[in-house]
C-alpha cells in the first residue's frame, strides 16, 4: 500500500466518522439488478477529490470534475470464481451466463444533471464499452449520481447467487494531467463547455463558522498556482487490470482490492435448484479494455498524451 492510498483511506475514514450513520464509501453503483432485467442505474459519487501533499494529512476536498468508466464486454471480459481465480477470458464464463458472450447493452443518458455532457465510448465495431462524463462539477461536500443504463445477463449457473460486474471507474480531479506531470503546474478552476468558470455551491455552517476554504469568497474554486498535490489528478476505483495495462499502471492510484461493482442477482427459484454450494462470481474489464476504450484521446480534457495516464 502506498502513501497516497493510505492518505485516501484516511480521508474516507474521516468522512465516515463525521457523517453519522453513513457507511464508508467510494464510488459505487446505485442499484443491484435481477438477472435478465434492464436497469436505469448510476454511479454513486460519495465524496470529492483529495488534496494534500504526498504523505501529508488531507487538507480539504476538491470538486470531482468528470468521470470515465469501462465495462467488461465480449472478449475483454475476465471471469473469476469466488476465490478470484480466472475461469475464462471472453466467452460466457464457463457457463456462468446463458449468452455466448457478455454484452451489457450499455447506454448513456442524455440528461446529465451534474456533468452536462455524456459521451459513449465505442470499440472499432461500434459496441459501447465505456462512458465519459464531462462539462460539470460536483461540489466536494455533496454527492452525485452519474446515470447509465445496462441490461443484466441471465445467469445460467444455478449456484451463482450473485454475479459481480466490476467496472473500471475514474473520478477526475484535474485537467491535462498524467503520471509524469501530476503534481506539477497549477490547478485550474473548473470550467464549463464554453470556457466560463463554473460556480460551485459553497459549504458553510452558521453554527460552527465552517467555510469551504477555496470557495469561501467567490462561490468558485480559484486556481491554485502550485497545484493540488501529487497523485491527486484522479481517483481510480479498480485494481491492476488483468493482463497488464500500458495506460493504467500507476501504483499510486491503483486500488489494492476495491472495484466499483454492479451486483446481478440470481432468482430464488433458480438458486433452489443448486445442489451444491452457492457462490459469487465476478467479471471485469481486461487491461486491453482499459487501453483501447479509456485512451488518452477518449479521456480529454482530463488526461494528457497517451501513456502513463
Ligand atoms: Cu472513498
Amino acid at each position: 500500500m502506498t502513501l497516497s492510498k493510505i492518505k485516501g483511506l484516511t480521508l474516507c475514514v474521516l468522512m465516515a466518522l463525521s457523517a453519522a450513520g453513513q457507511a464508508l464509501a467510494h464510488t459505487g453503483v446505485r442499484d443491484t439488478v435481477e438477472e435478465g432485467k434492464a436497469s436505469y442505474n448510476g454511479f454513486t459519487i460519495t465524496h470529492g477529490c483529495n488534496n494534500s501533499s504526498e504523505g501529508g494529512p488531507p487538507a480539504q476536498q476538491y470538486p470531482v470534475i468528470g468521470q470515465a468508466a469501462v465495462f467488461p464486454f465480449g472478449d475483454n471480459a475476465v471471469w473469476r470464481d469466488e476465490a478470484g481465480t480466472v475461469i475464462q477470458v471472453g466467452g460466457n464464463g464457463g457457463g456462468t451466463i446463458t449468452g455466448a458472450k457478455l454484452s451489457l447493452a450499455v447506454t448513456g443518458y442524455s440528461d446529465g444533471s451534474t456533468f452536462k455532457t455524456t459521451e459513449e465510448l465505442v470499440d472499432s465495431l461500434g459496441n459501447i464499452q465505456g462512458l465519459l462524463y464531462k462539462d460539470g462539477v460536483m461540489a466536494p461536500n455533496l454527492n452525485a449520481i452519474t446515470p447509465f443504463k445496462i441490461t443484466a445477463p441471465t445467469i445460467a449457473n444455478n449456484c451463482v447467487k450473485t454475479l459481480k460486474i466490476r467496472i473500471g471507474v475514474i473520478n477526475y480531479c484535474d485537467t491535462e494531467k498524467n503520471a509524469g506531470n501530476d503534481g506539477k503546474g497549477s490547478w485550474k478552476s473548473p470550467k464549463d463547455d464554453s470556457g466560463k468558470d463554473l460556480k460551485i455551491p459553497k459549504t458553510t455552517s452558521a453554527a460552527s463558522g465552517f467555510v469551504q476554504a477555496d470557495a469561501a469568497n467567490s462561490g468558485k474554486f480559484k486556481d491554485i498556482p502550485n497545484g493540488n498535490g501529487d497523485n491527486n489528478r484522479a481517483d481510480w476505483w479498480f485494481t491492476a487490470p488483468y493482463g497488464g495495462s500500458s495506460l493504467y499502471n500507476d501504483p499510486d492510484l491503483l486500488q489494492p482490492t476495491f472495484w466499483t461493482t454492479l451486483s446481478v442477482t440470481n432468482k430464488a427459484a433458480d438458486l433452489a435448484l443448486c445442489a451444491g454450494t452457492q457462490v459469487e462470481y465476478s467479471v471485469e474489464p481486461s487491461g486491453i479494455a482499459f487501453d483501447t476504450i479509456l485512451t488518452g484521446k477518449n479521456t480529454r480534457p482530463f488526461t494528457k498524451g497517451n501513456q502513463g495516464l
